[in-house]
């Protein structure tokens, strides 16, 4: 996907990866926030990532979503070769479910973080994109307070419609 001047970067390890890292994009254009996505293996195309990462900061790129999943190296190959936040997305796959894409992101050395959401959590992933750029833009924030406040309406809606008399 191309999009000119995009403020985000969402990288996965597969095609495989696609259905759950999409909810990440799904956030950001509900935001409307410029992203481009890219497949791009910290195993099997380890040259790519260095290149494409490498030159992130030049083009304008603020925050990079990298998600994986099995021995998910990707987001912290990533955070590796950039001072940019990277917020790391384990993926459910293969025999562990996750967990072991879980730890393979989350426990990461001192001095080379990856900000971990939950297993599948593509979503949170794109929120928390927004909520960093949110600091330096107002209007960004004004809409995150609008979203906080929809959400909550809608657990109330629910919680009164389940009480509701018959
Ligand atoms: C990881 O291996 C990818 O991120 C994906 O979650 C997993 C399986 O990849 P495929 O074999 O489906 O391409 O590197």
């Amino acid at each position: 996907m191309i999009e000119s001047n995009p403020l985000v970067s969402i990288i996965m390890g597969s095609d495989s990866d696609l259905p759950v890292m999409k909810k990440a994009a799904d956030v950001l254009e509900e935001f409307k926030i410029k992203y481009e996505m890219r497949i791009l293996s910290a195993h099997r195309v380890p040259n790519h990532v260095r290149e494409y990462v490498t030159g992130l900061s030049e083009r304008g790129i603020k925050i990079i979503i990298a998600g994986a999943g099995l021995a998910a190296h990707l987001p912290g190959v990533v955070a590796s070769y950039t001072y940019l936040p990277v917020i790391g997305v384990p993926l459910k796959s293969g025999a562990l479910n996750g967990f072991d894409s879980l730890l393979s992101i989350v426990q990461m050395p001192g001095g080379v973080p990856v900000a971990t959401v939950a297993i599948d959590g593509a979503k949170n992933a794109g929120l928390l994109a927004v909520q960093i750029l949110s600091i330096n833009d107002n209007n960004l924030a004004s809409k995150l307070k609008e979203y906080k406040i929809r959400m909550e309406e809608e657990v109330l809606k629910k919680d009164s419609e389940l009480n509701k008399e018959s």
